[in-house]
């Protein structure tokens, strides 16, 4: 059985026919920015500024590096980086081998380091000394069993990234377009994270499209604010097409306005994106500044739902045109385009990529609903996934039998075909764009040995969206553990912070759950009733 399912033949040739798949790799594609524009600035951050040559040579020179460590084509890297050059000089190290980024986020923690290098066989995991005063050193010592352990900073018992750049030997054999480039995050909604395999022709296309979609040419400079290895900043049309086209990146340290405002007006940065609370901190913050933010053209707004009030403000305070970005890294993206009238720019969360991305919108039985009613979203098309890594179980219900992805998202059509989110049936919550599986989450606080069941559920929050709720029900006969305690109890997994419930209830009884077996769903969902009934009382 392999690891994954991939594209029908006939789909592969039609993809290919339509000129969608290239056979380009991203290591062909940055050597190829590099031709073209080898002296303009590729990547900057805090400490560097780095060339298309430069930044060529650096990933040809720690591929040879990771290559003396034994990782070559096909093996997997955990990438938990910041936003630093260092991140790009990693990546196209691996893609120049052929050997796969799993790409982690600074927030993760231990409980979801372990998993994916447990789940991946990881030859490798590639981290930064010190982020927002977390140690990962002190996590990479923690794991079992554990890979090589590369380290921008000081490597403590670990091998110092900077032993990476070596003069290069000789040319690994370049991978195949078709294979997988990387293993992308999923937010998830059942259990552990899914990994989501995408192939240097699919992701490639997806982000090639998505440069003229957003105006980006050789002069734009992008400023990536959000975490560089999230789907969104990477490649709608992100720090990817950025560098396809020849541009700039400037890369943050941190989203906060103070960080951000100053690097727009020093970089005079033309584009960036934000997730829809990021974005609502950026407003805020705009009458105290006193920075230049006038090269900004473009402000991408995605990842979950922006309100319309807050869209409407951004042309007039920020100056500058919304983009809304509704995508997900199992493929399909979409955006309002940058010429479109300013009412479907604010209502709406745009059109798909591309001509081959098939929308279906349908019932509870999958039935096609009728014209501008509200549905779920399944799609099919040349960059959405067939099927998740290491996951046949999981997929079977994932994806349809004629291979479209059940997003969990609910929709509608506007009437000149822009798609307008109006909701989600999968069990996901979206806290301001950061995704929770509250089945994760409740595995971790069953774990504590007074805990009989846990619920986790999302409830409004006029900033975030949503944020979590933990409903806890003690074992009986145990001391009331004190949500205190729970929430030391999930820090003492090592679970990232943003899955840390932002309320715990400790209560006598779950809603009828004396009757009988019900679904953890319809509990979730008697509960989150239950709890909006007694709000205020
Ligand atoms: P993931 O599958 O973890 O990459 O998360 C993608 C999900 O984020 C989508 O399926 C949506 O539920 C949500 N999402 C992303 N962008 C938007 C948006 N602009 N509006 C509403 N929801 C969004
Ligand atoms: O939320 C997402 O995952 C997302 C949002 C906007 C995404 O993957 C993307 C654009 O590519």
């Amino acid at each position: 059985m392999s690891d994954f399912p991939g594209w029908p033949q006939e789909f592969a040739h039609r993809y290919r026919e339509a000129g969608y798949w290239r056979g380009v790799t991203f290591a062909q594609m940055l050597e190829d920015s590099a031709r073209r524009h080898p002296d303009n600035t590729a990547v900057v951050d805090r400490n560097r500024r780095c060339s298309y040559a430069e930044l060529r040579d650096a990933a040809r020179a720690v591929a040879d590096g990771f290559r003396a460590h034994g990782i070559g084509r096909g093996d997997r890297v955990v990438v938990q980086l910041p936003n630093i050059v260092e991140f790009f000089e990693t990546v196209f190290a691996l893609f120049h081998l052929g050997a796969l980024p799993v790409f982690a986020l600074p927030a993760h923690r231990r409980a979801e380091i372990q998993y994916f290098c447990e789940f991946t066989r990881a030859a490798g995991y590639v981290i930064a000394a010190e982020h927002e005063r977390f140690d990962y050193v002190a996590l990479a010592e923690s794991l079992d069993p554990r890979p090589q352990v590369f380290v921008v900073g000081d490597p403590g018992p670990f091998t110092a990234f900077e032993r990476l750049r070596t003069a290069p030997v000789s040319e690994p054999d370049p991978p195949y377009a078709g294979d997988v480039a990387f293993l992308q995050l999923s937010g998830g909604s059942t259990g552990v994270p899914k990994l989501i395999p995408r192939t240097h022709d699919d992701y490639l296309y997806s982000v090639r499209a998505s440069v003229p979609r957003c105006g980006i040419d050789a002069d734009s400079v992008m400023l990536i604010a959000l975490p560089a290895a999230h789907n969104f900043p990477l490649s709608s049309p992100g720090s990817l097409g950025a560098l396809c086209a020849g541009a700039t990146v400037v890369l943050a340290e941190n989203p906060a306005p103070e960080t951000v405002f100053a690097l727009i007006e020093a970089e005079r940065v033309t584009i960036t994106a934000a997730v829809p609370p990021l974005a609502q901190v950026w407003l805020q913050a705009l009458p105290n500044s006193t920075r230049d933010l006038s090269s900004l053209r473009v402000l991408q707004v995605g990842g979950a739902k922006f309100s319309e009030v807050l869209a409407r403000r951004i042309r007039p305070e920020l100056g500058a045109t919304l983009q809304q970005v509704f995508g997900m890294a199992e493929g399909l993206v979409n955006y309002t385009s940058l010429t479109d009238p300013e009412e479907t720019i604010v209502t709406t969360q745009g059109k798909p990529i591309s001509p081959d991305d098939e929308i279906r919108i349908v019932d509870a039985d999958d039935r096609p609903v009728g014209a501008g009613e509200s549905g779920h979203l399944l799609t099919r098309g040349p960059y959405t996934i067939r099927g998740y890594y290491r996951a046949d179980a999981h997929n079977a219900t994932a994806f349809t039998a004629d291979g479209f992805y059940r997003t969990g998202d609910l929709v509608r059509r506007a009437p000149d075909g822009s798609l307008v989110v109006v909701g989600r049936s999968k069990e996901q919550i979206n806290r301001g764009g950061e995704k929770i599986a509250p089945d994760e989450v409740e595995s971790h606080l069953l774990a504590h040995p007074a805990v009989l069941d846990a619920a986790v559920i999302g409830i409004p929050d006029e900033h975030l969206g949503e944020r979590s709720m933990a409903f806890v029900l003690p074992r009986a006969g145990a001391e009331w553990p004190r949500p205190l305690e729970l929430r030391g109890h999930l820090r003492d997994r090592a679970l990232a912070g943003y899955k840390l419930p932002d309320r715990i209830e400790v209560v006598e009884r779950f809603p009828h759950t004396g009757v009988g077996k019900i679904s953890k769903a319809e509990l979730r969902r008697l509960i989150a009733i239950e709890f909006e009934n007694t709000k205020g009382n």
